[in-house]
């Protein structure tokens, strides 16, 4: 169901600053920045092996990026696990009585469906399921 680590996400002031580290020190390969309006995100991808490290910079004070960095500064934000059928990882969530933070699943970043799970059901972590476009594509 769940198939691997497909990025950890890292809230940041600003992708600008917190870019080099990654890129210039450790090399990783910056494969493009978006913005995720439905989720107030601007977001920096870097491939690090088989998975992204997805820097996030809230672009408004109503993005939950923005909250999180109030409330608890720069660090990371989110866990997401690759699946390769979304639906089925919501309802075994659902089933386990956790709670989803989307009546269904939504457009992230690079062509992914994405779903949270509530970090209060989660031992405080913010669990996100995302599958990619390549899965989405075998279903058809
Ligand atoms: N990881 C772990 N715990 C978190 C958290 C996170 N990222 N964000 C919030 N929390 C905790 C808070 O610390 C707080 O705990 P306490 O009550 O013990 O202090 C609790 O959850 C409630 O937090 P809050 O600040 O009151 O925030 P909200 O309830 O308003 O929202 C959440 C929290 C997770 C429901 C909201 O941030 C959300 O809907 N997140 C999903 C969407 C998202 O994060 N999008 C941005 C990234 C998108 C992308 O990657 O594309």
């Amino acid at each position: 169901m769940l198939t691997k680590i497909d990025h950890v996400g890292i809230a940041v002031e600003s992708i600008e600053d917190a870019l080099p580290l990654y890129r210039d020190v450790f090399g990783l390969e910056h494969e493009h920045t978006e913005t995720v309006a439905s989720q107030g995100v601007r977001v920096a991808c870097l491939s690090i092996g088989e998975s992204l490290i997805e820097l996030l910079e809230p672009v408004d004070d109503e993005s939950p990026v923005a909250g999180f960095l109030e409330k608890r500064g720069e660090g990371i934000h989110h866990l997401a696990a690759g699946c390769d059928d979304i639906e089925q990882a919501r309802e075994a969530a659902e089933k386990a009585g956790l709670r989803l933070l989307s009546d269904e699943p939504l457009d992230g970043a690079g062509d992914k469906l994405i779903s949270f799970v509530h970090p209060k059901d989660t031992g405080g972590v913010l669990l996100e399921f995302c599958q990619r476009a390549d899965e989405r594509a075998r279903e058809d």
